[in-house]
């Protein structure tokens, strides 16, 4: 899926509502500034940089519970789920520039639609400080940055968000959640009840990052499945990427998140990701825009030493 005659395409996405601290809007912008589309066509790809997409109107939407702006933010998920629907029917790979992690409910759910038209499993990889499998009745926050996991693998409280066309879930085990470190109490409850598969830091200091992912990788390989990667910046330590607003210490490290692009790229299984909760307003002198496109052209295939991809299994 990620062979150079696919064509990559950029979607902005500037929703900022979905977090405690604005600033995320701006976050496109900064992925820009730091040539992720450039960086992107100098391994060969056709990038089409789509702009920033708008969000649909959606009135009087409110869910159970505490859920801080829930109709602009369906109306972000509504567009951006078209739109990677959209791009996938065509053979794109979409790749949404956040904004924040909201988002994710709209990007994973038009991959779902397409992978459940093409008969395809979709299987998820999480790459974030947090578990945000929250719902609007176990948020203590109410912020629905903390909601997109639950949101697209189904749970309660979420009705209205999409329409018919967009129903397709994806199923709680074929979540991988690697580099957890902070997690709300009835979250843990209910992520540890639908078997997500959660790497915390805990795991990675005593494994690594490749032993998990090469298992995670043997699992799609074995469903032939395909996968939605979504990077939240607070993932990697804040030290290699202040420009968070949920920074929490004690993350990845420049090298341990480049190792795992690395692997994904060789696995030849993405079809989709984002880039998110990049939080320009917090960045020191675009340090986490930088390192933001970096991975993400290692996604795609950037190498330090080109050589033959190895077989992950
Ligand atoms: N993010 N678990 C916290 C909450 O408010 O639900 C933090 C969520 C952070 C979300 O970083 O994408
Ligand atoms: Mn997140
Ligand atoms: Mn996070
Ligand atoms: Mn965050």
């Amino acid at each position: 899926p990620v062979s150079r005659d696919r064509r990559l395409a950029l979607l902005g996405a500037p929703v900022e509502s979905g977090a405690s601290r604005r600033g995320c809007a701006m976050g496109p912008a900064a992925l820009r500034v730091a040539e992720i589309g450039e960086r992107l066509r100098r391994l060969g790809y056709a990038v089409d940089d789509h702009g920033d997409v708008a969000p649909q109107p959606v009135e009087g939407l409110e869910l159970p519970g505490k859920a801080r702006d829930a109709a602009a933010i369906a109306g972000w998920a509504r567009v951006l789920a078209e739109r990677t629907y959209g791009l996938l029917q065509d053979g794109a790979t979409p790749v949404v520039l956040g904004g924040d992690h909201s988002l994710a409910m709209g990007s994973v759910a038009g991959v779902a639609r397409h992978c459940a038209e093409a008969g395809r499993e979709l299987f998820v990889l999480w790459l974030d400080a947090h578990a945000d499998f929250n719902t609007p009745s176990t948020s203590p926050s109410g912020n629905m940055h903390g909601m997109p996991v639950a949101c697209f693998c189904g749970e309660d409280g979420f009705d209205g968000v999409f329409d018919d066309a967009f129903q397709a879930r994806v199923g709680p085990a074929n979540v991988a959640m690697v580099g957890v470190r902070s997690i709300d109490e009835d979250e843990r409850t209910l992520l540890r009840k639908r078997g997500v598969e959660v790497v915390d830091m805990r795991a990675i200091d005593e494994w690594g990052v490749a032993a998990p992912m090469r298992e995670f990788l043997r699992r799609v390989k074995s469903r032939n499945g395909v996968i939605h990667v979504s990077l939240d910046v607070d993932f990697l330590d804040p030290g290699v990427a202040p420009g968070a607003g949920t920074a929490v210490p004690g993350g990845a490290t420049y090298r341990e998140a480049h190792l795992i692009m690395e692997l994904l790229y060789d696995s030849d299984r993405v079809v989709s990701a984002d880039i998110v909760e990049l939080n320009p307003f917090l960045d020191d002198r675009g340090r986490s825009a930088v390192v933001l496109a970096e991975m993400t052209a290692s996604l795609f295939g950037q190498t330090i030493l080109a050589r033959p991809a190895r077989p992950v299994s």
